[in-house]
């Protein structure tokens, strides 16, 4: 039994220094000193010994498990050492190597200029109000003093879905929905898309983009609209431009103006950029129709206001002196990576 326990040894420690797997090891520690395996096989037949050889082989049995184990121990911890050095060299990362270049986005030119926009009128107290693209012949139409067949509905041709319903063409739909449902004092910008039926080329596109803007309150005059305007161009372009207010008409306001902002490249004198001007038309403005409040539920005798309306596309052009409207919807990254 000696030469056996003996043999057992020797077989267990040459075959764990040849093993190089952590997998195998294990199968090794089954099939030496598993319950099933040649270690326990022996002690099995420890009953045949007599009294005084049982002691002794009990002994010799443990001291050889034991080395068994002290073994398979250091085995598994050069076996784990070999394998997280394998790890460190397979798996370093080169940290001087360039790295991926990451095109950063930014703003499309009109969202820059609505985005000051609206900050500005923040900074002055107005209400930001949004409503519906399809809209009703009343709210785009009739509210704003244009009843069926007034000749001024003739500018703003637009998408009819019904006789009744169709595509907004100023958001001041959204200004008469906002006097219907709230009492003055009522300070607000309305930006969004408008439609026309227009052929697109360089100065139009039948889908644009409006800011309106309405202040409602007991003794609004012509002079809050002129200082409102002001403060709005001398921010946008430039603290030394000056606008100035033309006579016009709209069915919507009376008295009506065109404003034009004084040439910021000959100051008035004339040049090529204003086509010899002096001035280049902005937006239209004026004070609310009295007949507009009174179709709201607004007392004309007791509340005046001023709206204006300007096209987001002409303002950013101006700004930009960019001098085809379309380049603004083509999407072409050699115009868009200028801004
Ligand atoms: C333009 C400029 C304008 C308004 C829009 C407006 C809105 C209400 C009442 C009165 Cl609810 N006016 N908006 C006023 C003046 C001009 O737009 O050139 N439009 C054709």
């Amino acid at each position: 039994m000696k030469e056996q326990l003996e043999k057992i040894r020797q077989a267990a420690e040459q075959e764990l220094d040849s093993c190089e797997d952590l997998n195998v090891l294990e199968n090794l520690r089954v099939k030496f000193l598993g319950k099933k395996g040649e270690l326990t096989a022996i002690l099995k037949q420890m009953g045949s010994l007599s009294a005084e050889e049982r002691p002794v082989m009990g002994q010799l049995a443990n001291t050889v498990r034991a080395a068994i184990e002290e073994k398979i121990a250091s085995r598994v911890q050069i076996l784990k050492e070999q394998e997280s050095a394998r790890k460190l060299v397979e798996e370093t990362v080169d940290v001087t190597l360039p790295g991926k270049k990451q095109d950063m986005g930014k703003l499309h030119p009109l969202t820059v200029t609505l985005n000051d926009i609206k900050e500005i009128f923040l900074g002055m107290g107005f209400e930001i109000a949004e409503g519906p693209e399809v809209e009703t012949d009343h709210y785009c139409f009739e509210a704003l003093n244009m009843p069926k067949h007034h000749p001024a509905r003739d500018t703003q041709d637009t998408f009819y879905i019904n006789e009744n319903v169709l595509l907004r063409t100023q958001t001041s739909s959204v200004q008469i929905r906002t006097m219907e449902n709230k009492r003055p004092p009522i300070r607000i910008i309305s930006p969004g898309r408008v439609y026309r039926s227009d052929t697109v080329d360089a100065t139009h596109s039948p889908l644009f983009h409006q800011i309106e803007g309405l202040v409602v309150d007991k003794g609004i005059t012509m002079a809050d609209l002129n200082g409102t305007l002001e403060l709005l161009m001398k921010r946008i372009y430039g603290e030394d431009c000056q606008i100035r207010l033309r006579p016009h008409h709209f069915p919507y306001t009376e008295p009506s103006a065109e404003v034009d902002l004084m040439c910021f490249n000959c100051h008035g004198s004339g040049c090529s950029l204003c086509k010899n001007e002096g001035y280049i038309e902005l937006l239209g403005a004026g004070m609310v129709h009295p007949k507009v409040l009174e179709g709201c539920g607004i007392d004309p005798e007791v509340y005046s206001g001023f709206a204006f309306g300007m096209g987001l596309e002409r303002i950013t052009m101006g700004r930009y002196q960019i001098n085809d409207m379309r380049l603004l919807y083509e999407n072409d990254m050699r115009f868009l990576s200028q801004f």
